[in-house]
């Protein structure tokens, strides 16, 4: 006799030939878990069923809920690592504080997505001209957090929502039309405006290399499928694929919905102007939900969208209590994972887990736990990479053109390629000039470029720009070294006099903290050229970013346009950099230089070489407006 059974218990002497595999059903016994995962299908106002996944501390009574709302698969957000047996380990890193709170964590698939039902449209457009269809992100996550609360009964019926990017989009739409037990809200750089500056293009420029998303997300309802790389080098696979329309269909995107919205609107007309978050929460009458936006100095796809849709709710904040905002030294989504360095910066401990664990949670819990102190949170937190700490505020920015604490001040671009604080005299050469050839456009990182590497896309925003500033097609500007620090706090706004011999033009402008030539401290940075804002500007958009139009060919134009928010003090012994090129490949399309309706489709003849001027007269000065709070411009 085969004596198998030994339930609990030592097993009987088994003979040496008992069949190993016994016909029975294996059951792998369950190993101790300190949570509950439920799995619901939440049904939404019109009927379509919603994937959502809650963990639940065990043994949870009156717990505030956490709520993220995501179309990147919500089954696995909420599973790091298989068979985790502790909640903080199946949870992301970023929840880890709230975790050890025991906070009840909830991740639902967007409709369309994973294992939701109905259709997925990316960004759904919120409800009114762009959607008649009665739903979107608000009223999604209003049948939600309704249906949590109460159906989650270890819940104390307070929901806060937070998330990143596109995670963040969906808080922000939440935020539009908020149900009443939505408590609190951190959208973390969240996707608020795709046409200024989020995710597709900046200031008309359009970001080629986000072409791979439209594949990842929308090839399938699950993961969908890479674009295949043609070599090693992606400045070479774009660059010989012809225009971003050249690239797309033989990428196969025409079969792509999204892509044929995108590129039917080149400019900033209203399909963009009506889905632009910032003017929306603008247009509500009031902030029902304290709300902290989240915003990385270095985010490499939304530097655009937290810090403006803060500053479009600020005239509602008459107290200064319930519209934060916090800007950390981070790459995108970097608020999320370790925040001691990016790329060669190093910092002062976990920037990331200092916000999370000393400001965010305090001020959940203060929403969101019954009796819970004040947070006593800053309305503006932010940190300067260049002193190496955090700055609370009560206003930002601290140094502006108008109504500031402090008044910006120019830093002229001279003809010579130097920098300073004195305007240019007359008499003297009145620009400095480069030939931008479009068949040979400015890296945006040393080549072979592979925008596979995660560490090369995320810590771009922060190379060492010595890379370029010897090509003949990038105008570098260096100021004298500083005598004493030079602190910045604000938005720095690049006016120049620039023409072209062409019809359109790309200006890039990047002002750049140059470390000494010895630095013994860390002598990897000695001589360090550290970006400290980039933006490009599309020419065409210089009357209005609805409105393109020819530029006159060589005529000095005047261009007037925001570089990101700059919190940084200059160290005595550093200077002051600015570099001005015309491309920024193959991050951004190429402009062909001459102008044509819609670039995304421009052909191999509309591509020109083109002699660009930055001119620097008296009457015709080009200069950074720098928001300096104190110490004085070389
Ligand atoms: N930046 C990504 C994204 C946001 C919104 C739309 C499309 C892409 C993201 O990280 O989610």
């Amino acid at each position: 006799a085969i004596a198998l059974a030994c339930a609990g218990g030592a097993m009987a002497q088994v003979a040496p030939m008992t069949p190993d595999i016994t016909g029975k059903k294996f059951v792998a016994p369950e190993p101790q878990r300190d949570f509950i995962k439920r799995v619901e299908m939440v049904p939404m106002r019109d009927g379509v069923k919603l994937y959502t996944v809650i963990v639940i501390p065990k043994g949870a009574q009156n717990a505030p809920i956490l709520f993220t709302r995501t179309p990147y698969n919500a089954a696995k957000r909420a599973d790091r690592v298989p068979n985790a047996t502790r909640m903080v380990d199946l949870l992301p890193q970023g929840d880890t504080d709230f975790v050890e709170d025991g906070y009840i964590r909830v991740f639902q698939d967007v409709r369309g997505k994973y294992g939701s039902q109905g259709d997925y449209v990316m960004t759904r457009p919120p409800r009114g001209p762009l959607n008649k269809t009665g739903i979107d992100h608000a009223t999604d996550a209003w049948d939600s957090i309704d249906w949590l609360v109460k159906h989650v009964p270890e819940s104390n019926g307070r929901v806060g929502m937070l998330g990143s990017s596109y995670e963040g989009f969906t808080v922000v739409m939440a935020l539009l039309d908020p149900h009443p037990a939505l408590k609190v809200a951190a959208p973390e750089s969240p996707m608020i405006d795709g046409w200024i500056g989020d995710d597709w293009f900046q200031n008309g420029a359009y970001r080629q290399i986000n072409l791979g998303y439209f594949t990842g997300q929308m090839t399938a309802r699950g993961e969908g499928s890479e674009i295949a790389r043609a070599g090693n080098d992606d400045y070479s696979n774009f660059l010989r694929a012809g225009s971003v329309g050249d690239y797309a269909r033989a990428a196969g995107l025409d079969q792509i919905p999204a892509w044929h919205k995108v590129s039917q609107h080149p400019a900033y007309d209203a399909f963009w102007q009506l889905q632009a978050l910032d003017k929306l929460l603008a247009a509500l009458p009031e902030i029902k939900v304290p709300t902290m936006w989240e915003q990385g100095l270095w985010d490499q796809e939304d530097m655009y969208g937290g810090n403006h849709a803060w500053a479009a709710l600020e005239a509602k904040d008459a107290d200064n209590t319930r519209n934060h905002l916090v800007i950390g030294p981070w790459r995108h989504s970097g608020a999320n994972y370790d925040g001691s360095s990016l790329g060669d910066l190093r910092f002062d401990g976990d920037t990331a887990r200092q916000w999370r664990r000393d400001v965010l949670k305090p001020f959940f819990d203060q929403y969101l736990k019954a009796g819970a102190a004040a947070a006593n949170t800053p309305p503006v937190w932010i940190y300067d990479a260049g002193s190496n700490r955090w700055d609370s505020y009560q206003h930002w920015p601290q140094a502006c053109a108008q109504g500031c604490a402090k008044t910006s001040v120019p830093l002229y671009l001279h003809a010579d390629e130097s920098l300073d604080g004195k305007a240019p005299a007359a008499g003297g050469a009145q620009y400095a000039e480069y030939v931008s050839d479009p068949a040979k456009p400015v890296p945006f990182v040393p080549r072979p470029v592979d925008m596979d590497d995660r560490a090369t896309w995320t810590t771009w925003l922060v190379r060492d720009q010595r890379f370029v500033d010897g090509r003949t097609d990038v105008l570098t500007y260096t100021s004298a070294p500083l005598k004493a620090p030079l602190a910045l706090a604000g938005v720095p706004v690049a006016n120049l006099f620039a023409s072209t011999s062409g019809s359109d033009s790309d200006w890039v402008v990047k002002l750049i903290d140059v470390y000494p030539d010895q630095y013994p401290d860390d002598p990897k940075m000695a001589g360090f050229e550290l970006p400290i804002a980039i933006s490009i500007f599309r020419g065409r958009y210089r009357e209005g970013f609805a409105t393109p139009k020819p530029l006159q060919a060589d005529a000095p134009l005047a261009y007037g346009f925001d570089l990101p928010n700059v919190n940084h003090v200059l160290k005595p012994g550093h200077r002051l950099m600015v570099q001005v090129q015309s491309s920024l490949f193959p991050l951004y399309d190429r402009n062909p230089q001459t102008y044509v309706d819609n670039i995304f489709f421009a052909r191999p003849g509309d591509y020109r070489k083109a002699t660009q001027r930055i001119w620097a007269t008296p009457g015709q000065a080009s200069f950074i407006s720098l928001p300096v709070v104190s110490g004085a411009l070389p």
